[in-house]
């Protein structure tokens, strides 16, 4: 079997996955309550509003599965998520990063969560950092990256709202942060672009997030 129909079978296997059981397993005000490390999990991270509930959705085909808002700082605690019965992969939506108008010390309350969720977690596989299209790399998302390199964490940087812009402004966006990203030592070499709401890369996605959960 050559490697284009090893990535096919993947590739079924995900979405077979994806469209069995999904369901909420807990939410984790502070590590404390971070659910037993029963299976391989995969971490949603990026600054707030970017998409990452939204994501979480599409991936799983479920509108309400995670709560999303258009106001930023809808989700404040570590929601997991189980996908397959009994649980194959474990999707983890976190609080976003950067967000100017909430109190002060709660901001740092979830970054230091989130920071030390993703330095720490045995069982964790990959985190996906997520990106708006319109805008490319931030600091904040800079940050994000940093952090992760320092603690040698590996991540995948991902587009999101893809839809809201033209095909060429896409097609740019994901060069130049690809470049970006290439000189980052725990970034992933391959960047996937989405949209929540076309369903654009979400196959692609979940064959990537079967795919870390594996290795
Ligand atoms: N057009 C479009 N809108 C999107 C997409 N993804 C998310 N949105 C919108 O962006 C807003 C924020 O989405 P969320 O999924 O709540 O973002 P989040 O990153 O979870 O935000 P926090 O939980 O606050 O950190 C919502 O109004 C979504 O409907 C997308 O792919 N396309
Ligand atoms: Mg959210």
């Amino acid at each position: 079997m050559d490697e284009a129909d090893d990535r096919e079978e993947l590739t079924e296997r995900a979405r077979k996955l994806f469209s069995g059981p999904v369901d909420f397993l807990k939410s984790a005000p502070s590590l404390k309550f971070l659910p037993d490390p029963e299976a391989p999990e995969i971490a949603f991270a990026g600054r707030s509003n970017v998409g990452k509930s939204s994501l979480l959705n599409a991936l799983t085909n479920r509108k309400g599965l995670a709560r999303t808002s258009n106001t930023p700082g809808r989700t404040q605690e570590l929601n997991f998520f189980d996908v397959g019965r009994p649980p194959e992969i474990r999707l983890v939506d976190m609080p976003g990063y950067g967000f100017a108008e909430a109190p002060k010390d709660l901001v740092k309350r979830w970054r230091f969560l989130v920071n030390d969720f993703l330095r720490g977690r045995a069982v964790l596989r990959r985190s996906f950092v997520l990106v708006d299209s319109r805008h490319g790399l931030k600091p904040v998302d800079l940050e994000i990256m940093e952090m992760l390199d320092d603690a040698a964490v590996n991540y995948q940087l991902v587009l999101t709202k893809g839809d809201k812009i033209k095909p060429t402004a896409l097609a740019e966006v994901l060069k130049q942060t690809a470049e970006q990203s290439a000189k980052h030592p725990a970034a992933h070499p391959h960047l996937i672009a989405t949209s929540s709401e076309t369903g654009d890369g979400i196959a692609e996605l979940r064959t990537a997030i079967l795919e870390a959960a594996m290795s």
